[in-house]
This record gives structure tokens, C-alpha cells and sequence, in this order.
């Protein structure tokens, strides 16, 4: 067990507090490592070498910057199985999908260094002669980057592979529940060469830490990803600044299966989107918007699969579902089933798990209600192994079931007819839409993010992830040698 310092100008440094906290692991709650409380004090001093390192890592070309992305990638592939086993162990989800994360990662490093070589711009025809008309991207500046813990590498390699392809430079607060796992990613990109100051990580709260990068005047943009509360806040303190905010919150994704469907691999869309990572992804299936047609035989098929399901130690590979993160989230997700059980027909689990290794974490059953489209538990973004089944008459209304939420992450339809699929696609209020496979599985060269109350419009990943990091400048190059004046020159 190692007590962490803050990474601040490429040192691993002491905060101004003695104060630490410790992450543990949701498997068996043992203490993994302790870090500081830092404090704004700190943060300033985060936010000090961000700008001293921004002007070099500016002028640093894209394909170089790119270059240390990929050495930062090659280390993650070498390390895959240890890093995917540290995921696991800080965060809970299964081995296999511990690995995802890490996966996840690689993929983006390896994509975004490759789109240091592109960074489009746009070039244009004038109106005046002799005029040369064009648009190039440049950093923003300091920019902090504020991550939760379900995805503890992947999400955090988004933000960082991003804004650092792009030149800025960052100062970055983990969750404080999977903070080993971003310190690992720290001392990765420190072998790959980054040079100091570029990337600063300091842990603590969100009270202290986090706001204290949000309310500086001088880091000029801020990526957050988590619920929606902090995300309200964050947004409207940073207003205050007119700071570039990228919001990443909540979901309540649909999985709507039709008659004509194939049943099979719909149960196995399910059966991963609504219980994959505990269903702690801002992606999982939380509802599955059944067809009357089907409904009880899909239903019975799906329980007949989760009752077969193995809830235990992520760390074995033989396992279905770990433990949810802490304590705290497992009452949230607990007091939900309770609120459940009031308004709903619980189907399936329903109860926490208790004895052995199930005493040392906190471990839930898969669990699956059937419930009227509008109660607390359909329409609440709970994070947990919970399902809300509803029953529909129609494609009309599954689509407005599907729609009538405050979230807009992701959805999927599970149906044969090419011409209901691509109505879906219009119909279906999300910014992910899936056909024939699950709402989780998102892919990084894509743009990720969603409608509503998940988000404020932005998007990650992709191309648009070079959108969130950049300014645009539009450039006029006049070699007419003479004043020309547009619009004035023109009757
Ligand atoms: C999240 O749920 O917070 O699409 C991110 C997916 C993953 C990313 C999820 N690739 O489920």
C-alpha cells in the first residue's frame, strides 16, 4: 500500500494538508492506498504549472504531441492484464470488463494521436480576389478535467488523450473512489515523456479540489463527467467566467424489444446493458420497453437467465456481477428497491447479499421490477443492477415511453423490420441509438453524449472531441497587395 502525493510539474509532491483519505476496494473493502485532501492552495499551484508548461506544449507540433500518446498506449497494452486487474480491484466491475476499461483506453490514445496528423480546419473560396479564406484549430489553455469513478481509465483517458492532442495542458481531480487507478495513468504518460506541468492531477473533494478548478479564472475550460446536481453547479459557476463547460451526466436507457424480434440476442442485449458494470454506466439499460406481443415469454426468459446469474468476487472470471462501488452508492441503489417494492412488482431480487465475501462489500442481486411506465424507479436514473420492465401496445408507444424521460444518453430496438429500425433512429431522443444490440459498447471514435438533462450539448470522443478542446480561428490571407474591402466592394 503506497500513500500518493499530487502530481503537480512533473513531481510527485505533498499537499499543503497532512490530511488523506483512503481508497478501498469495493470487492473486500481493503485500504488500496491513501491520497491527500488537497486543498485550493494546491490546486493553484496545479493551475501555476499548467500555464508555465501551456506555451511550449502549444508550440510542440500535433504529430509529436500524438507521439506520446501512442508510447502512453504501448505501455497500457503491455500492462493491460495488471491494469485491467487494478480496475477491477479499485472499481468492482468483472475482470473481463475491467480489461474493457483499459481497452477502452488504448483504443482512444491510439485514435486521437492519430488525429494530431488531421485537426481539420476549413478552407474556403473569398468574395474578393487575390484572398485566401481558412480555418485552424488551437488550444484552449488550462483546461481541468473533473472524472467519476464507474469508468476509472477510460473516461479519464478520454478528457486527457483529448485536451492534450489538441496542446492544452490540464489540471485533473479523480473521483475520489478510483483515484489509484488515474495515478497510474499519471505515471504512464511521465514514461511516455510528457514533459512536466503538462498534465497535473491532485485528489481530493469535489468541495475543495473541484471547485477550486472551477472557479478560477484561469483554466478556461472544464470537461466533467457524473450526475446531474454537480453538473448544474459546475455549469453555473463557471458561467460566471463564460468557460467552455462540457457536461457528460446521467441516463435512463431503454432497450425496446418488438415481436418480430430475434428474442435470443435481444436477452443477451439485456442481460449486458442492464447488468454489465453492475448497471453503474451512464449507458446501462435501466428500462426494457417490451412489446405485449412478447412480454411474458421475454420475461420469463429473462428471468430464467438472471436467477442463473453469479454475483461474487469480479476478480474470478467465472463471475456475472461484483459488488457495487461503496456503501453509500449500495443504500442509494437499496432505497430505490425499497421505493420499488411500494410502486412496482418486484420479479427478481431485490435483496442485498450477505455472508462470506458478501459481508466484506456491498453486493446486490440483479434485480427486476415490473412497473407501469411513470413511477420513481422508470423515469430516476438509479445507477445500480435494477431493471424497470414496461409493457407497451405499440411501436408508438414505445417510442413515447422511451422518450418520456429527463435523460437523452442512449437507447436501443431490438427488431427485424429495416424500416421500423430506421424510424427509430428519427424517433428516439437520444444522442446514442443502437439497432440489435445493447445501449452499452460505445465505440471512441465516435462522438459520445446525449439529449436533455444529460448533457448541455457537447459531445466526447470522436471527432468531436477535438471540437470540445479547440478554438477555432478563422484566418484571411490577402495577397492582392491593395486595401480590399468586403462587402463594400460590391453594387
Ligand atoms: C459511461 O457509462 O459513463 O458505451 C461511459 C459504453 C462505454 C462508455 C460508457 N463505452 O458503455
Amino acid at each position: 500500500m503506497k500513500d500518493y502525493g499530487l502530481y503537480i510539474n512533473g513531481e510527485w509532491v505533498d499537499s499543503e494538508s497532512s490530511r488523506r483519505f483512503e481508497t478501498r476496494s469495493p470487492i473486500d473493502g481493503r485500504v488500496l492506498a491513501t491520497f491527500p485532501l488537497a486543498t485550493p492552495g494546491d490546486v493553484e499551484r496545479a493551475i501555476d504549472a499548467a500555464e508555465a508548461a501551456f506555451p511550449a506544449w502549444k508550440r510542440t507540433p500535433a504529430p509529436r504531441r500524438g507521439e506520446i500518446l501512442l508510447r502512453a498506449a504501448q505501455i497500457m497494452r503491455a500492462r493491460k492484464q495488471e491494469l485491467g486487474e487494478l480496475v477491477t480491484t479499485e472499481m468492482g466491475k468483472v475482470i473481463a470488463e475491467g480489461k474493457g476499461d483499459v481497452q477502452e483506453s488504448i483504443d482512444f490514445l491510439e485514435y486521437i494521436a492519430g488525429e494530431g496528423r488531421r485537426m481539420l480546419g476549413e478552407t474556403t473560396p473569398s468574395e474578393l480576389p487575390n484572398k485566401f479564406c481558412m480555418t485552424v484549430r488551437q488550444p484552449i489553455g488550462v483546461v481541468g478535467c473533473i472524472t467519476p469513478w464507474n469508468f476509472p481509465t477510460a473516461i479519464p483517458i478520454w478528457k486527457i488523450g483529448a485536451a492534450l492532442i489538441t496542446g492544452n495542458t490540464i489540471v485533473f481531480k479523480p473521483a475520489s473512489l478510483t483515484p489509484l487507478c488515474v495515478a497510474r495513468l499519471v505515471e504512464i504518460f511521465e514514461e511516455a515523456g510528457l514533459p512536466p506541468g503538462v498534465l497535473n492531477f491532485v485528489t481530493g473533494s469535489g468541495s475543495a479540489v473541484g471547485n477550486a478548478i472551477v472557479e478560477s479564472p484561469r483554466v478556461q475550460a472544464i470537461s466533467f463527467t457524473g450526475g446531474v446536481p454537480a453538473g448544474r453547479e459546475i455549469y453555473q459557476k463557471a458561467a460566471k467566467f463564460l468557460k467552455s463547460v462540457e457536461l457528460e451526466l446521467g441516463g435512463k436507457n431503454p432497450q425496446i424489444v418488438m415481436p418480430d424480434a430475434n428474442l435470443d440476442l435481444a436477452l443477451e442485449g439485456v442481460l449486458f446493458g442492464a447488468f454489465g458494470t453492475a448497471g453503474q454506466r451512464c449507458t446501462a439499460t435501466s428500462r426494457l420497453i417490451l412489446h405485449q406481443d412478447i412480454y411474458d415469454k421475454f420475461l420469463g426468459m429473462l428471468v430464467d437467465r438472471v436467477e442463473k446469474f453469479k454475483v461474487g468476487n469480479p476478480l474470478d472470471p467465472e463471475t456475472d456481477m461484483g459488488p457495487v462501488v461503496d456503501q453509500a452508492a449500495g443504500e442509494g441503489i437499496m432505497s430505490y428497491i425499497e421505493i420499488g417494492k411500494g410502486e412496482a412488482k418486484l420479479r427478481f431480487g431485490g435483496e442485498r447479499l450477505t455472508g462470506g465475501l458478501y459481508d466484506q462489500g456491498f453486493y446486490i442481486q440483479p434485480t427486476i421490477f415490473e412497473t407501469e411506465h411513470g413511477t420513481r424507479i422508470s423515469c430516476e436514473e438509479i445507477f445500480g443492477p435494477v431493471l424497470s420492465v414496461i409493457k407497451v401496445g405499440s411501436y408508438e408507444e414505445a417510442i413515447e415511453v422511451a422518450n418520456d424521460v429527463e435523460y437523452g444518453l442512449s437507447s436501443s430496438i431490438y427488431t427485424r423490420d429495416v424500416n421500423l429500425a430506421f424510424r427509430a433512429i428519427d424517433d428516439l431522443v437520444t444522442g446514442i441509438t443502437y439497432i440489435n444490440a445493447p445501449t452499452i459498447g460505445a465505440e471512441v471514435h465516435l462522438p459520445f453524449g446525449g439529449t436533455k438533462n444529460t448533457g448541455n450539448g457537447g459531445r466526447e470522443a470522436g471527432t468531436a472531441a477535438i471540437d470540445e478542446f479547440t478554438e477555432i480561428k478563422t484566418v484571411f490571407v490577402d495577397y492582392s497587395n491593395r486595401l480590399q474591402k468586403a462587402q463594400i466592394e460590391h453594387d
